[in-house]
């Protein structure tokens, strides 16, 4: 893994320095269509840690802010909605993180947070809890928590980021909450990706260990993670995820129903550890991509589609926060890394933390500098 780390590094390296017309040229010396112009607006502005951004009908636009606000964007004017943000437990890298917009939304008016929460007994959790949008766009009523009890300790690798597949599944990625054992811990919602049904919370049939006793096992996906930061589904279905390494070797991963992705940095949290680690018992999944040192903190990405992005249609497009650019990957039909890019026109608006794609293939970016954050609209052209 630390070689393909290091061609991916030096890749990027060298994509840096390409015009963006240049024609692309993967491994095998073929040669495909160029790269486009990259036109970036700031499509919306004066935020605060903008965390996900999310299309709704009508031009809208749906994005939270980490400190609990929920804000609805229509032609220039965003209106913060009524939604609880007093319940949210906010702290350190947790708070109002992932969104999902229910492909049924225009029938069911249904939206999905992955959020900080406080627990009856005084502590706080992560949980996914499913709302309702009024008809005018102002607010929202909570319809139910679908799953919850994501462990927590500070705030720290608090994940979490949602997705619903064109199966209609909802996943969901957790981090470890910065506690060694979670990852590894098949009870344990933590450093996992979760799979469930987005109407009822009921664990996906098709989950490796749906007939388990321990209820948390029954929802769990995959494991062995660090921090899922992304979740992307290809054009052919598969699912990936994206998430950052200790001082080393972010990652993404091709995600495969009950794998076991190799973090399990014990005793303690023993971040020295590598973040796949081959010794441990059984079969463990290597990453498609890894930073090699230094980490450039991956965190949200989708894939790209569209004839209008030349080379980069079907590439799968990371957002980096630490590195302050994104990172276009290419993979093969196996998912074998081929190139990877990262245009100079997204490296001059700071740290950058979630990509979602907007109907016509433009990608929309969410800014984390802490102050007047935007929303960033690409355009290809
Ligand atoms: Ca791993
Ligand atoms: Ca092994």
């Amino acid at each position: 893994m630390r070689r393909t780390g290091f061609v991916a590094l030096l890749l990027a390296a060298v994509a840096a320095l390409v015009v963006p017309s240049a024609p692309v040229v993967d491994a095998a010396g073929t040669r495909s269509a160029a790269i486009p112009t990259l036109r970036v607006t700031r499509q919306i502005t004066g935020l605060t840690i903008p965390w996900d951004v999310q299309v709704l009908p009508g031009g809208r636009l749906l994005v939270d802010e980490r400190s609990g606000r929920l804000i609805v964007w229509r032609r220039g004017v965003k209106h913060v909605i009524a939604f609880p943000t007093s319940t949210v437990w906010a702290a350190v890298e947790t708070g109002l993180m992932g969104l999902a917009v229910d492909p049924s939304f225009t029938s069911n008016r249904r939206i999905y947070t992955c959020q900080g929460a406080f627990t009856a007994g005084g502590g706080h959790d992560i949980r996914v809890i499913a709302w309702r949008m009024n008809a005018s766009f102002t607010g929202v009523r909570r319809l139910r928590t679908l799953i919850s009890g994501f462990p927590t300790t500070t705030g720290r690798h608090g994940g979490c980021r949602l997705l619903i597949t064109r199966a209609g599944a909802l996943i969901v990625g957790t981090g470890d909450a910065a506690t060694g054992t979670n990852p590894q811990n098949l009870r344990s919602l933590g450093g996992k990706t979760l799979r469930l049904n987005r109407l009822t919370g009921a664990p996906w049939p098709s989950n490796r260990w749906i007939h388990a006793a321990s209820k948390n096992r029954r929802y769990i996906h995959t494991y062995g993670h660090r921090n899922v930061q992304g979740l992307a589904q290809r054009a052919d279905g598969s699912l990936w995820s994206i998430e950052q390494g200790t001082d080393r070797d972010d990652e993404v991963n091709l995600l495969s129903n009950g794998g076991n992705y190799g973090w399990n940095p014990v005793p303690g949290y023993d971040e020295s550890t590598p973040m796949t680690d081959y010794s441990l018992p059984g079969p463990q999944i290597g990453a498609r991509w890894s930073s090699g040192f230094p980490t450039l903190a991956t965190s949200g990405g989708t894939f790209v589609r569209g004839k209008q992005w030349g080379a980069l249609d079907g590439t799968l497009a990371v957002a980096a926060l630490k590195a302050s650019e994104v990172v276009f990957m290419k993979f093969g039909s196996h998912g074998r890394l081929l190139w990877t890019r990262a245009p100079a026109a997204l490296q001059a608006f700071g740290r950058l933390r979630s990509i979602t794609d907007a109907p016509n293939g433009d990608l929309l970016i969410t800014t984390s500098n802490g102050s007047n954050d935007a929303v960033l609209r690409v355009h290809p052209q």
